[in-house]
């Protein structure tokens, strides 16, 4: 056989496979985005990947990628999937049926993992339509290259898959003569390469389509969901007063005072971002206690809700990095709740675990303290929480790293020892108790932007949490620290904007920050990474001014 026809059929083998899984993503795609809150088979797999990914290497994505991380690993599964498709394409040209088993089994992970993770019969429904559709695809595919051939003035031709996908029988030809040159004759082989590229390109866009319509139509849902959430939300008992005016310096670059929900950074371990909603929320207080409860989201919504001005922040947040945000939070004190249930003497923690069994270690004394608003959140900013950040019920504690704190969809407090049980983040190497550290940010000048020579402001923001940020300074070039200008507090448990008049000359200048807590420390510039209980050092920039 020819090399020209041997690679047209690998071509169209390969094609073939991607063309079925193609076809069996876009369909599961549609059939989860129906069933909002049963992830897709893609989806469940990412998740799966993430579950059992190492902690370096989870660290390594947050840093690579960032926020972008979970985006980057959906873009490798369906390289990977599209891979495993023209590999069974190949295959099947080779050894029948060893590609539709390839394909097979592809299908038994697609019904297996959203079934181990626990999604129902339901979330199997997917994953079954996208296995059938598939190999349905996949068999059917190469016939349409030959009906083709086989139609009348159509002459055989050699580059589409035959019906079993192995190398094409050599067929036995009428005229002499009509070897492989034939291929590169226009006409005979057209009609067939033509029909089975359309077939194969036409079902590879409906899949596209297909997943395209599957994730909009589950973003929609999703909405519905959201504003359906609000119209559920209590009424506090007491509003803060308007963010007043002098807490926002209003400089262009400078972080705002208020986050809004759709900057605010998001750090979690769920891939598949839980759709938990307030009917089936339910919350269980247990452990070392001697009057355990359950509340139901009538019971929560029956408590004293307040809003609170809180700023949350990541321990992975490096120092002058960006995960940390600053909301206005509607919630109801844990205090009272830890309170009924009455924990025992020897109690010393509450290991908070979220719907999708993320697990967090909060002192007990942070949940007990009166003077420290920690809360069950429903809302931020005034909208009900999004699933990203929780829905319908989180926790916010200030003065603590989200990783020990600030449980999404938390649906289990139980009250228990630090010596008898770890959480999620403290089994792959960080801290237990996660106290935020006093820390300050240069926001302003940006750096890698150009600055021209003048007067000109340096701003950003500043935090310690649970005690409150009583000063800022600025170091230029070395030299003396100066005081910078604070904006009004919100509060000890937010971040405080500052600011500081600047003569810009041409040339090259360095620029460190530093905090003074309010109860009297000045931020050290020991530097330290952020494993394993959060970074400290200056924030220290260098900027050119021409
Ligand atoms: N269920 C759950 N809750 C979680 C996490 C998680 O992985 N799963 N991550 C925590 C961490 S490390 C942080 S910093 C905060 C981030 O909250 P956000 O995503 O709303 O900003 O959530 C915390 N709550
Ligand atoms: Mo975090």
């Amino acid at each position: 056989m020819a090399t020209g026809v041997r690679t047209a059929s690998a071509g169209a083998a390969a094609l073939r496979g991607v063309a079925a899984v193609v076809v069996g993503v876009g369909s599961a795609e549609l059939v989860a985005g129906l069933l909002p809150s049963h992830p897709s088979p893609l989806a469940a797999v990412a998740g799966a990947l993430v579950d059992i990914a190492p902690g370096w290497a989870k660290e390594l994505a947050i840093e690579w990628f960032g926020t972008a991380d979970k985006a980057v690993l959906v873009a490798v599964t369906v390289v990977v999937v599209l891979g495993i498709g023209a590999v069974a394409g190949l295959l099947e040209r080779r050894r029948p049926p060893s590609g539709s088993w390839v394909l097979a089994l592809l299908g038994v992970l697609a019904l297996l993992v959203p079934a181990v993770r626990g999604t129902g019969v339901l979330g199997l429904l997917p994953g079954l339509v996208a296995t059938v559709l598939a190999l349905l695809v996949f068999r059917l595919l190469p016939q349409v290259g030959r009906r083709a051939r086989r139609a009348p003035g159509v002459s055989t031709a050699r580059f589409a898959p035959s019906e079993d996908g192995s190398e094409p029988e050599p067929e036995p030809e009428p005229e002499p003569g009509s070897g492989p040159d034939r291929e590169r004759e226009p006409q005979p082989g057209g009609a067939s390469r033509r029909a089975f590229l359309a077939w194969a390109g036409g079902l590879t866009a409906a899949g596209v389509l297909a997943a395209v319509a599957g994730t909009t139509m589950s973003g929609l849902l999703r909405t519905r969901d959201a504003v359906a959430g609000v119209l559920r939300l209590p009424r506090p008992r007491t509003t803060l007063p308007p963010v007043p005016a002098g807490a926002e310096l209003g400089i262009d670059g400078l972080a705002p005072v208020v986050t809004p929900v759709a900057d605010f950074y998001r750090v979690d371990t769920a891939f598949i971002v839980p759709q938990l909603s307030a009917d089936d929320w339910r919350l269980r207080v247990h452990g070392l206690v001697d009057a355990p409860f359950e509340l139901g989201w009538e019971d929560l919504v029956a408590l004293d809700f307040e809003e609170f001005d809180m700023t949350l922040m990541c321990v992975s947040n490096p120092v002058g990095g960006s995960y940390t945000g600053n909301a206005r939070w509607l919630g109801t004190r844990l205090r009272p709740l830890i309170e009924r249930a009455a924990p025992h003497a020897e109690a010393d923690m509450v290991l908070s675990s979220s719907v999708d069994g993320w697990t967090a270690s909060t002192p007990l004394e942070a949940l007990r303290d009166p003077d420290r608003a920690a809360i069950l959140a429903v809302a931020m900013n005034g909208e009900a929480l999004p699933p990203e950040h929780g829905a319908p019920v989180r926790m916010v504690v200030p003065g603590l790293y989200g990783y020990v704190s600030a449980t999404k969809w938390v649906v289990d407090l139980e009250v228990t020892r630090f010596d008898e049980r770890t959480a999620y983040w403290t089994d792959r190497g960080w801290a237990p108790r996660g106290p935020v550290k006093l820390q300050s940010r240069i926001d302003v000048p940006r750096v890698g932007r150009d600055l021209s020579a003048g007067p000109t402001s340096i701003a950003g923001v500043a935090w310690y949490q649970h005690v409150g940020v009583a000063g800022v300074e600025v170091r230029v070039d070395g030299g003396d620290w100066r005081p910078a200008e604070l904006a009004t507090s919100l509060g000890v448990d937010t971040w405080v904007q500052w600011r500081l008049d600047w003569e810009a000359e041409p040339g090259v200048h360095r620029i460190a920050v530093r905090a003074i807590g309010a109860n009297g420390e000045v931020q050290t510039d020991a530097r330290a990474g952020v494993v394993p209980d959060g970074a400290t050092g200056h924030h220290t920039i260098s900027i050119g001014v021409a």
